[in-house]
């Protein structure tokens, strides 16, 4: 027996500064009519798909930062998004800045929410690997401020048992860490899902450039081989904001296989019907259970050891 889901994987073309959340919604309704038709049971949005990924500017207006987050999701403007998902009975990964009173005090977040085909949230996850830097750099052609911008995601890793199997979600950088890929493992996770803002160029590090989709392509296939997972990644692409951003937008079987990939750098469906009884062979192959040597891995091994896979 199979365990079919048809997955919509919907890039993002550029998103213009000026461009206002009403706009941006309809265009997500859109991409979702159109996976409705092409008979997905989900679409995954990308990483801050609201609004255009205001990290590469520098904002020392609170008020003006402020403006990029979302305050309550769904909110007045996503609200719509929600009710075309229940409607069409399609669920949806959305990937935005949560901005969030908690702990007495105002607090950023680069999230993603996994939606249900009735419209209702059915968990949330706050981005923990952020990279960049947390002052200007002046130099540099455009600025990487998600340090500054945003919290580090409190976590924890973890999966939801929903669409007739186990998923979990990261984001953009938490997937270039093997231990995002082995936690959620570890909670059984069977989907992956996972929005992204790439540039082709680190102004640090430009011996990197022409690695820029090589290096996405090669976390992902492990990640998904040596876990045994679907990985569905969705990137924002194409030149935004003078800022140009990798496509590539993909499915990777849990063998490690990339079986359905975006062509351009603009708005595009990805379309693939997943069998997540595929993850089982690699999921037995390497046996946790049986066969990780946590007690040879040293120190940390006891915190490993009271980790244990379902
Ligand atoms: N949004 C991201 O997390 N982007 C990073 C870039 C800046 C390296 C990434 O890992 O793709």
């Amino acid at each position: 027996m199979a365990r079919l889901i048809t997955i919509g994987a919907a890039q993002s073309g550029p998103i213009r500064r000026d461009e206002n959340r009403a706009t941006i919604v309809e265009r997500l309704i859109q991409q979702m009519r159109e996976a409705h038709r092409q008979g997905c049971d989900l679409i995954v949005y990308t990483e801050v798909a609201l609004t255009a990924f205001f990290s590469h500017w520098w904002i020392d207006n609170e008020e003006e930062l402020d403006s990029w987050f979302e305050r309550e999701m769904p909110g007045p403007e996503t609200q719509p998004l929600f009710d075309e998902a229940a409607r069409l009975g399609i669920g949806f990964h959305l990937g935005y800045a949560e901005l969030a009173f908690e702990e007495g005090r105002k607090r950023h977040f680069n999230s993603a929410i996994l939606v249900g085909k009735d419209g209702v949230i059915i968990g949330k996850f706050r981005k923990m690997h952020l990279p960049g830097h947390y002052e200007r750099r002046p130099n540099n052609p455009f600025q990487n401020l998600e340090k500054r911008y945003f919290e580090f995601g409190d976590g924890p890793l973890q999966t939801w048992r929903a669409f007739g199997g186990v998923v979990g979600m990261c984001i953009c950088n938490d997937r270039r860490w093997t231990e995002t890929y082995r936690l959620l493992a570890l909670g059984g996770v069977e989907l992956t899902l996972i929005g992204y803002n790439t540039p082709d160029h680190i102004p640090e590090y430009p011996q990197m450039d022409r690695l820029s989709n090589f290096h996405h392509q090669l976390c992902m296939q492990a990640g998904a081989y040596q876990n045994g997972t679907w990985v569905v990644a969705v990137g924002k692409a194409g030149v935004e904001e003078g800022v140009s951003q990798i496509g590539l937008t993909s499915i990777i079987a849990p063998s490690g296989e990339v079986v359905a990939q975006s062509k351009t750098l603009g708005d595009e469906l990805v379309v693939h019907t997943c069998d997540l009884d595929e993850t089982i062979a690699y999921k037995q192959l390497f046996d946790f259970a049986a066969n990780r040597r946590i007690q040879h891995y040293g120190p940390i091994a006891s915190q490993l050891a009271a980790i244990s896979p379902p």
